[in-house]
């Protein structure tokens, strides 16, 4: 449950991220296909290599679905509902794999935020995460 101060300190942060959808977006796709290698699987149509624009672009596809959440923090299922059917019923993402994105996204916002990513912020982003994944995953219910 994201309290009012969570969803203060997510909407400040992100006007931070949303401007680097590209590299902030690519970095964490990188550092999850590097670290998960199965996740790269879900992806055999992409130039995975690092620093493929192809990642960056999907990258920013991913921060602009972000932003929208963002903009909509009490009403998550709505604002992702379209996306939640994408990956449940044609993508078919195994469920776990949300959470590995969001943990590679959390080291991004860390070593690009450094001293901002306090860990009231780190806490606020990561409940925030866990809230998409779980939209994300509702339909496979
Ligand atoms: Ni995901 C497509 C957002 C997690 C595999 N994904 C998208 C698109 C958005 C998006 C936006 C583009 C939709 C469109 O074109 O209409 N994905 C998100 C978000 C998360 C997420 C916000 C979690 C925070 N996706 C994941 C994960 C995987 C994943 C964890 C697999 C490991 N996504 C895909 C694949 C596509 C995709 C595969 C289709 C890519 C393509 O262009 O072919």
């Amino acid at each position: 449950m994201l309290t009012a101060d969570d969803k203060k300190l997510i909407s400040q942060i992100w006007t931070k991220v949303a401007e680097h959808g590209k590299e902030f977006g690519g970095e964490a796709l990188e550092r999850m296909f590097i670290t998960y290698p199965q996740t790269k699987t879900y992806f055999p149509h992409f130039d995975l290599h690092v620093g493929s624009e192809q990642v960056r672009s999907h990258g920013e596809k991913v921060v602009n679905a972000l932003s929208n959440a963002v903009k909509n923090l009490d009403n998550l299922s709505q604002a992702l509902a379209e996306l939640s059917n994408l990956h449940a019923y044609n993508l078919r993402v195994d469920p776990v794999n949300f959470k590995l994105l969001s943990q590679c996204f959390q080291v991004v916002l860390a070593v690009h935020l450094g001293k901002e990513y306090t860990p009231e912020v780190h806490s606020a982003y990561d409940k925030f995460l866990s809230a998409v994944a779980s939209v994300l995953a509702e339909k496979y219910r």
